[in-house]
């Protein structure tokens, strides 16, 4: 089995160790940071993500598995953030108020800081008033909020609304993204962005702020 494969499939057993023992192999055989994201890292937890909702595996397989993942993502973390990039622009993220998923929340940090932007990382189960606080005292261009439980979507429509209220909506853009969202509800909540995945978050972050 070739190496991402383990990483995946090791990442499924829930093995930390030999996650970080293999992520630091594929770094130094030369494979990309990308690939051993995309496919292992990410391809394992995709793969969780099935056997949770089959019922195959339970929530304690889940947790270990979400361990073993932040095991190889701190071996590949160094060489997605680059310390020599220019500062494109400042955004404050985090994971809707009631929701405690941050994976995918973290990915999407680490590819923007990767590609030159500022991120305050304000972390998981944040409520729309501490979105909207951090972003003003900060003065960050946009707010980026992640939500992977159908019953915390609404939480982002929340931010958007105060951002209104505060009239704060042109100065400050919104980005969202997370399982249950799309392109359609982010288009009806008033988003100015949705993105898929982490990779398309930072192009739309771009083109929010204007960047190539
Ligand atoms: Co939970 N969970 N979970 N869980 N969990 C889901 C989301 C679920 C779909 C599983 C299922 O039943 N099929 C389901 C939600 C069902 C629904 O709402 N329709 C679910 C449930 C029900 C629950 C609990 C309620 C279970 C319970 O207690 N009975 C509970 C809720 C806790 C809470 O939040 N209040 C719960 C708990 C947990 C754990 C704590 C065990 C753990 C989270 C650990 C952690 O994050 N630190 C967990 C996990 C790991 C998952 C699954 C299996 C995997 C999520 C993940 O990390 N994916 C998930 C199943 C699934 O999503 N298919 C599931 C990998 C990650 C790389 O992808 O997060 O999608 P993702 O992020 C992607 C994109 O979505 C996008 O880019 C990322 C990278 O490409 N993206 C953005 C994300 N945020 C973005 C923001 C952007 C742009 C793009 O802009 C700002």
């Amino acid at each position: 089995m070739e190496v991402l494969e383990q990483i995946s499939s090791l990442i499924q057993q829930g093995d930390n160790e030999k996650v970080l023992e293999l992520t630091s192999k594929a770094i130094n055989k030369n494979i990309s940071p990308k690939d051993v994201l995309d496919e292992g890292l990410v391809s394992g937890m995709n793969a969780v993500g099935e056997r949770f909702k089959n019922h195959e595996i339970f929530l304690p397989e889940v947790l270990m598995a979400a361990r073993a993942f932040y095991a190889g993502m701190d071996q590949l973390k160094p060489l997605l953030i680059r310390g020599d990039l220019p500062d494109l622009g400042k955004i404050v993220i985090g994971t809707v108020q009631g929701d405690l998923h941050d994976i995918g929340k973290n990915l999407v940090g680490i590819m923007l800081r990767g590609a030159g932007f500022e991120v305050i990382d304000l972390g998981k189960d944040i409520p729309a008033q501490k979105f909207v606080e951090t972003a003003k005292h900060e003065q960050a261009e946009i707010i980026g909020m992640s939500a992977l439980l159908t019953t915390t979507q609404p939480a982002m429509k929340t931010v958007i609304e105060l951002l209104r209220e505060q009239g704060l909506n042109a100065r400050i853009r919104t980005i969202v993204g997370g399982a249950p969202v799309s392109e359609e509800y982010a288009r009806e909540i008033g988003a100015d962005a949705y993105a898929y995945d982490a990779a398309s978050a930072v192009e739309r972050v771009k083109q929010l702020m204007e960047v190539e």
